[in-house]
Parts: structure tokens; C-alpha cells; sequence
């Protein structure tokens, strides 16, 4: 039967060597094992972090925490692994802020483009008070968000010709988060979007299914997509968390001592994760263009422009986001920068 059918394919698992949701409660001996996946690969910053989180919480607890990292999407994707950690059958996933939007709408508040001036800015919002209030409305979704890591300023690419101007989106289609306010922003801008998780993105490219997407530079060429797209600019569109999440039920299960252990070293990773994500931004636009990409500036003129054509969708949002979060987030922008 069809029912038998399912059942079997779930048992035969999705390819990771790690066994099913068992493991990761707590063993006979009390040691506590946490299972860690991302969609990122291990070249990437963000892998590096969660190898430094192992690092620290393994020291700190005297083995008593084991931690098993996952990364390039080998548990899923962002959407399905924050599910896991609701369900419980997984404890740790770092997503962007975007999918998470699906979870608790205000974190849509970072989707707004050019929103963050620069990241000094973005540290100081995120890691204050509405920063952190938002992550406390995980827990409703039985997640707990521990700390802000960093994905970074996003940046177009695609297969077909240079974006200089807001008429070069035109038609183009673009891979985006599965985030609505990304959907209508790329609209407005003239485009083509279609959301999709990002473990079927090189895929897309390559098959052409779509013409481009749009990442931070760091991921643009840790993950190879030099291979699949032509040009890159500078369009710095919207600033990306990344944030990371705990399963509330495992978090629940930890000693008072063990929390704060968990708290801290999501925080101290998350800095060193920020330092290595900067440095690699910083240099991976030549190293892009040694591999071929074709680079194109945007103007500050141009990117009036397209701040412009977004306002309408940012208005359009502002209820669904919530406008108490919108304005204390803008409001704690301008603090920011005084
Ligand atoms: O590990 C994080 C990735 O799964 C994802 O969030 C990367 O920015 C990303 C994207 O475009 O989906």
C-alpha cells in the first residue's frame, strides 16, 4: 500500500549515516548528544562557528554534551530542520532570518530591503533589546533562539547579463528565500522570483530552471556558484542574520548550568563566526572575478531607485510584521548611529 510505501522510505532515512532521532536524547551514561545541521558547507564561515561551538561546549561540560555537526543540507533544509527541532527529532540549525519569518512573521523586519546601514549597525540592533525580544517570540514556536550569527549583505548574480539598473532585473528569474517579503521586493524590482530552499539552488542554476539568486559573496564562492553564474553586482540589497536556534524541549532538558553553557557558547562562536564572515566578504569579490564572474557596480543612484520601487511592498508588510517591531527596530537604527 501507499501508507506501507511512505513508511519504508522513511525508515530507509535521507542519506545521513546518523541514525534516526534516538541518539540525541540523553544516553544510559547521562551524556546529552546534540545533532547540528546546516545548509551551508564546511568551507563556509558559519561551519567553522559551529565546529568552534562544539569546541567550547564539549571543554565546558566535560564531554557530558556531545555535539555532531551536519553541514551542506545532509539533515535538510532551513524550513524542514527548524521543524525538526520543534518536533524534537533534532536539536541545533543555524537558518537566515527569512525562512524563520514563516515561524514568527517578525523576523520578516530584516527582510525589508537596504534596512542596516552597515554591520556595525546591524550588531547593535540585533544584539539589543528588540534584537533579542524578537528572538524570546521563538519560544511560542517551542524554539529558542540563542544568539544572532551573521549570513551577511546580499548581493545578485545570474547567468544572463549584468544588473546595473533597475531595468536590468527585468524578466530575470531569480531564486529567493521562502519569504514573501523577498518575493514582492524582487517583483517590485522588475524580476522573475521563485522561493526555494537552498539545498536545491545549484541545482536551479545549473539546469536553468533560474537564472540567478542572490547571497552573500562568501557563499557565493564557497559554494561554487562561479560555476553556474556570470555576473555579480554589488546591490547590497538586504543584510542577513542568521540566527541560532535550539530545540525548546532539549534546551528544557539541560541543567540550569548546562544552559547557560549552551547561551554562552552560541554567543562566543556567533563572534568568532561574525569576524571569519567579514574577512571572507571582504575577499571573496576578487576571488570571484579571478574565477571569470563579470563584475558590475551599482550606483548610489541606482540603488535610490530601487529602494524606491521596494517602498510600496515595505508599507504593504509593516501589519503582517508587526508595527510595533518595524518601528523599534528603525528606531533602534537611529540610536544605533548616533
Ligand atoms: O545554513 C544556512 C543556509 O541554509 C541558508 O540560510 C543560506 O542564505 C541562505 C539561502 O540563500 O538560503
Amino acid at each position: 500500500s501507499t501508507v506501507l510505501l511512505i513508511a519504508m522510505l522513511a525508515a530507509c532515512g535521507n542519506g545521513d549515516s546518523s541514525g534516526d532521532g534516538d541518539e540525541s536524547a540523553s544516553g544510559d551514561d547521562g551524556v546529552k548528544t546534540i545533532k547540528a545541521g546546516i545548509g551551508l558547507n564546511e568551507d563556509h564561515p558559519q561551519y567553522k562557528g559551529l565546529l568552534k561551538f562544539k569546541e567550547i561546549v564539549e571543554k565546558k561540560t566535560d564531554g557530558k554534551i556531545k555535539v555532531e555537526t551536519y553541514h551542506s543540507g545532509q539533515l535538510g533544509d532551513d524550513r524542514s530542520m527548524t521543524e525538526a527541532l520543534q518536533l524534537g527529532s533534532q536539536e541545533v540549525t543555524i537558518p537566515s532570518t527569512a525562512p524563520l519569518a514563516n515561524f514568527v512573521p517578525d523576523f520578516s523586519v530584516f527582510d525589508i530591503p537596504f534596512l542596516f546601514p552597515n554591520t556595525e549597525v546591524a550588531d547593535k540592533v540585533l544584539d539589543g533589546q528588540v534584537g533579542q525580544d524578537i528572538l524570546k517570540k521563538l519560544e511560542d514556536q517551542n524554539l529558542v533562539g540563542l544568539a544572532y550569527w551573521e549570513n551577511g549583505f546580499r548581493d545578485v548574480t545570474n547567468s544572463k547579463h549584468p544588473i546595473k539598473t533597475m531595468d536590468d532585473f527585468k524578466g530575470l528569474k531569480l531564486r529567493t528565500m521562502e519569504n514573501d517579503l523577498h518575493l514582492d521586493a524582487f517583483k517590485a524590482l522588475g524580476a522573475n522570483p521563485t522561493p526555494m530552499a537552498f539545498t536545491e539552488l545549484f541545482t536551479a542554476m545549473q539546469q536553468g530552471t533560474v537564472d540567478g539568486q542572490e547571497n552573500p559573496y562568501a557563499t557565493i564562492y564557497l559554494q561554487k556558484f562561479y560555476e553556474v553564474q556570470k555576473y555579480v553586482s554589488n546591490t547590497h540589497h538586504i543584510y542577513s542574520p542568521f540566527v541560532f536556534l535550539m530545540s525548546k524541549d532539549f534546551y528544557d532538558g539541560l541543567s540550569e548550568d548546562q544552559q547557560k553553557i549552551v547561551k554562552e557558547a552560541a554567543v562566543e562562536s556567533g563572534k568568532y563566526e561574525r569576524k571569519l564572515n567579514r574577512e571572507a566578504n571582504d575577499k571573496y569579490l576578487d576571488k570571484l572575478q579571478e574565477e571569470g564572474m563579470k563584475y558590475t557596480e551599482i550606483s548610489p543612484e541606482a540603488r535610490e531607485e530601487m529602494k524606491k520601487a521596494v517602498q510600496p511592498v515595505i508599507d504593504d508588510y509593516k501589519s503582517e510584521i508587526g508595527e510595533e517591531t518595524v518601528d523599534k527596530v528603525y528606531q533602534a537604527i537611529e540610536d544605533a548611529q548616533k
